[in-house]
């Protein structure tokens, strides 16, 4: 059976993950399962894995409750008309599921031991997301390849990274069995954006002795094939809102007040909104950078989230609010951090929903990750190509990379968890970040990529490190068709 399954992969010249293939194996009828799957499954997927398979399979059973209900109603009652023309949010009931988040289960100490197991669990998950890559298929350990006198190719976590004065890269590189040096040319295939504490994966020759290779090749786990992106069957939208810094003597209350009242009546497109995900710095804090007293209007951070509460407050009732947070919030700044804590959110309306940063959200069962953002600026910082002119740069590197904030010991404070919250190891529908008080929709591998606009003007702080924000922008994203627009304020 299982060899007649993978040669009807091997007819349409599609890889699969072993996992899948278990998979469909386990199933009643695994030939007519997978004929299921085939005709569900996007032209052109170049790799086959198990997200795939359990997305298909979540249509077709959809598909098949669908037409047995149908089927069942038409015998007692006529078919009810569908509800889509003229339809709003309010019509329709909210469905928030918290699929990842740190909140609640939190345990490191910060032991060297909680770090040791951290980057154990980084390089694995990541690693077999390399290593289910057709061109990765003979992967040996460092230590081995190291004997290699031709082609080798070995998953590695990157030490550290350096420029040569030719203009290449230079990566110390291990994998538990030893440590080596690779010489990254800079004509190398996926060779550029290398930062430290990243796992990739290489394919190169020995060099002149024994202790440098060569790379030809830089693997990283990527996405792989473009998502289908899972929309909802309701006519609802989510609108994102970011960095709303209450509390700061540059939040812009006109602003939000033209919003809110958009918002309460307003044209199609606000009736549609259902949730409102709200990705962190939701008030300016206390004592977050040098100086920051001269620029704050309210000086308790417990006034400041009730200041928040009153601006929410003016949200309509049929729309969900989640909130997750950011690096001015009050909970830890490493991360990933917890939900805002009890004490700051019973001070707010209890119908929000609160998650830690960052976490994965499905809405309507649309997939979203939340994430602040600030490992933005590590990015950026690292990789001179990556810019705060375009921050949805740095969030497709994240993507690439499968991770938000791989570097340790950079300007994002990493708490050492036993599992690596901060890798992507589902692919959203939407992918979203604040933080650089920036705005834009953008699409990579079929995924949305939001950047969600702040409500501050440029700050005295801001203006000396050169940051030009554009606030008062709320992107919004159809989630039955998963179109995106921005709207201004
Ligand atoms: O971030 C506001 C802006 O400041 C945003 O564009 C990122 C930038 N920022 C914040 N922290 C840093 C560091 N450490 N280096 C460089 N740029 C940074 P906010 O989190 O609202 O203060
Ligand atoms: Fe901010
Ligand atoms: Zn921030």
């Amino acid at each position: 059976m299982r060899h007649r399954l993978l040669n009807l992969f091997t007819k349409r010249g599609t890889l699969v993950e072993p996992e899948a293939i278990e998979h469909m194996l386990s199933q009643e009828d695994p030939m007519d399962f997978a004929d299921q799957f085939f005709s569900n499954l996007d032209d052109g997927t170049f790799m086959v894995t198990m997200e795939d398979v359990l997305r298909v399979e979540s249509i077709v059973r959809e598909v098949a409750k669908e037409y047995r209900t149908s089927k069942k109603d038409e015998e007692i009652r006529p078919p009810e008309p569908k509800k889509v023309a003229g339809a709003k949010a309010k019509d329709f009931h909210s469905e928030i599921e918290i699929k990842k988040d740190i909140t609640g289960n939190s345990t490191c100490e910060g032991t060297i031991k909680d770090f040791q197991r951290y980057f154990e669990h980084r390089f694995q998950t990541l690693g077999n997301m390399i290593r289910n890559r057709r061109e990765m298929r003979g992967s040996l350990q460092i230590s081995k390849a190291k004997r290699k006198m031709s082609e080798m190719k070995f998953i590695c976590i990157v030490n550290n990274v350096r420029s040569t004065k030719g203009g290449h890269t230079m990566i110390e590189v291990e994998d538990g069995s030893d440590v080596v040096t690779v010489l990254v040319p800079n004509t190398a295939n996926g060779g550029s954006n290398l930062v430290p504490d990243e796992v990739i994966g290489v394919i190169g020759k020995p060099g002149k002795n024994n202790d440098l290779i060569i790379a030809e090749r830089i693997f990283r786990p990527d996405i792989p094939g473009k998502k289908r992106f899972s929309g909802c069957d309701d006519p609802i939208s989510a609108a994102f809102v970011g960095d709303i810094h209450v509390g700061s003597n540059a939040f812009m209350q006109d602003k939000w007040d033209k919003f809110m009242k958009w918002l309460n009546n307003g044209d199609e497109i606000s009736s549609s909104i259902k949730y409102m995900v709200m990705p962190g710095d939701m008030v300016d804090g206390i004592g977050i950078y040098p100086r920051q007293e001269e620029e704050l209007l309210i000086h308790d951070i417990y006034e400041q989230y009730e200041e928040l509460a009153r601006l929410l407050e003016a949200v309509p009732d049929h729309i969900r609010i989640v909130i997750s947070p950011g690096n001015h919030d009050a909970v830890r700044p490493a991360e990933p951090q917890p939900a805002l804590p009890n004490n700051i959110t019973k001070l707010l309306p209890s119908e929000i929903t609160f998650v830690g940063n960052p976490s994965t959200v499905l809405l309507h069962g649309v997939e979203v990750l939340i994430y602040h953002g600030k490992g933005i600026d590590d990015f950026i910082s690292t990789v001179p190509s990556l810019t705060y002119e375009n921050p949805l740069a740095s969030m497709i590197e994240m993507l690439n990379k499968r991770h938000v904030a791989p570097t340790y010991g950079g300007k994002t404070p990493i708490a050492p968890e036993k599992e690596d919250y901060l890798i992507i190891d589902t692919v959203p529908d939407i992918f979203v970040t604040g933080h650089v008080h920036w705005v834009g929709v953008d699409e990579y591998k079929g995924v949305r990529l939001i950047n969600a606009s702040a409500w501050q003007t440029q700050t005295a702080y801001q203006k000396m490190r050169n940051i030009d924000p554009i606030p008062a922008m709320v992107p919004i994203v159809n989630l039955q068709t998963g179109r995106a627009r921005i709207k201004e304020f």
